[in-house]
């Protein structure tokens, strides 16, 4: 029988790697896969809407129903700021920096995206919780602050998603590999499914929302043309594959080769994603496990970011497909 190594027990064995860990990023992590659980535990229930009561009315209890990812919000800010872990707290769901009640401790600071996927919450189609994690700039806590939110990706000291899809996985990095976990709801706990997860250096597929066609800039146009030409020697044509979860896309392109583009477009001219909730801990997970990501000029964890909310063009995946997207983007083919 295979051994069964729950996520808790990785966590700790991932610790003894690093000599002068405290186990202090382990717990947090720890946190971070509690929380998936309650949402998880939510998630699975949403196909019941209709009996339970729909978001913005009151349910058999009594109780007002919240919107899924308004309730996975509060959810994960709720677990995993009770612990004082983590000084500050950014998400896509709020305008400003979250501080914790208990905050004269945490020396870390979390980021995330607490649904994403939203079209796709109420017709049962795979979602997901994006996280990242950095360091305090400084060492007082209490002084924790926006620019401490502000940091480039390449600063994260651990980043992951966890997917709600026909099952549960859970994917993160501290920075020594790609580490996957999926759910089993029969004893509540992650355990290890995919280690050392590395990602083929050409894919099959790409990914992006096709209706927008008229809106892409010409090298994109080029580019996806390119992905459609018939080339034994290269593997092309490439398939499509677009869910409209980004955690979903960019999860099966990680395990089966591809890539993911959400480019600027006409009407966007940054494009749609945000970089401090996906891109970056996607970018980091991607690059850990041998693949690239660039907003098309510049690499994606070396963007310096200004805002919070700052949305940045994102092509992620394989390492040759991505380089082959710069290529066209800097009018280099
Ligand atoms: P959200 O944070 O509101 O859910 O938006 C992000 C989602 C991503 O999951 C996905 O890749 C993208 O939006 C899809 O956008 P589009 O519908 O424009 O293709
Ligand atoms: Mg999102």
């Amino acid at each position: 029988m295979n051994k069964l190594i729950t996520i808790e027990r990785h966590f700790v064995e991932e610790q003894k790697r690093s000599p002068h860990a405290t186990g202090e990023l382990t717990d947090l992590l720890y946190d971070v896969a509690f929380a998936a659980k309650l949402v998880r535990r939510e998630v699975v229930r949403a196909g019941l809407v209709d009996i339970l009561g729909m978001a913005g009315t009151t349910n058999v209890q009594g109780e007002e129903v919240k919107k899924l990812d308004l309730f996975a919000n509060e959810k994960i800010i709720s677990a995993i700021g009770q612990h004082g872990r983590f000084a500050i707290m950014g998400s896509e769901e709020n305008e400003g920096t979250i501080v914790p009640p208990k905050n004269e401790s945490g020396k870390y600071v979390l980021l995330f995206d607490p649904l994403d996927g939203s079209s796709n919450i109420d017709v049962n189609v795979s979602v997901g919780t994006i996280f990242s994690i950095y360091r305090l700039t400084g060492d007082n806590p209490q002084k924790a602050d926006i620019n401490d939110c502000l940091q480039k990706g390449l600063q994260q000291v651990a980043a992951g998603y966890v997917i709600y899809g026909s099952s549960v996985v859970m994917v993160y990095s501290s920075g020594h590999g790609v580490h996957g976990f999926t759910y089993d709801p029969t004893i509540g706990e992650f355990l290890l499914s995919h280690e050392n997860i590395t990602t083929p250096k050409r894919g099959k597929y790409y990914s992006i929302n096709e209706g927008s066609w008229q809106q892409l800039h010409d090298p994109t146009i080029n580019y996806i043309n390119y992905l459609k030409e018939e080339d034994e020697e290269t593997g092309r044509p490439y398939s499509t594959r677009y869910i409209g979860s980004l955690v979903a896309d960019f999860h099966r392109n990680l395990l089966t080769g591809g890539v993911f583009v959400y480019p600027a477009t006409k009407k966007h001219p940054n494009g749609k994603l945000r970089l401090m909730y996906e891109a970056n801990p996607l970018a980091f997970i991607c690059e850990q496990a041998g693949g690239r990501a660039t907003d098309g000029k510049e690499r994606i964890l070396d963007i310096n970011p200004t805002e919070l909310h700052q949305r940045t063009p994102l092509y992620i995946g394989s390492e040759n497909d991505v380089r082959i997207a710069e290529e066209f983007e800097q009018g280099k083919r």
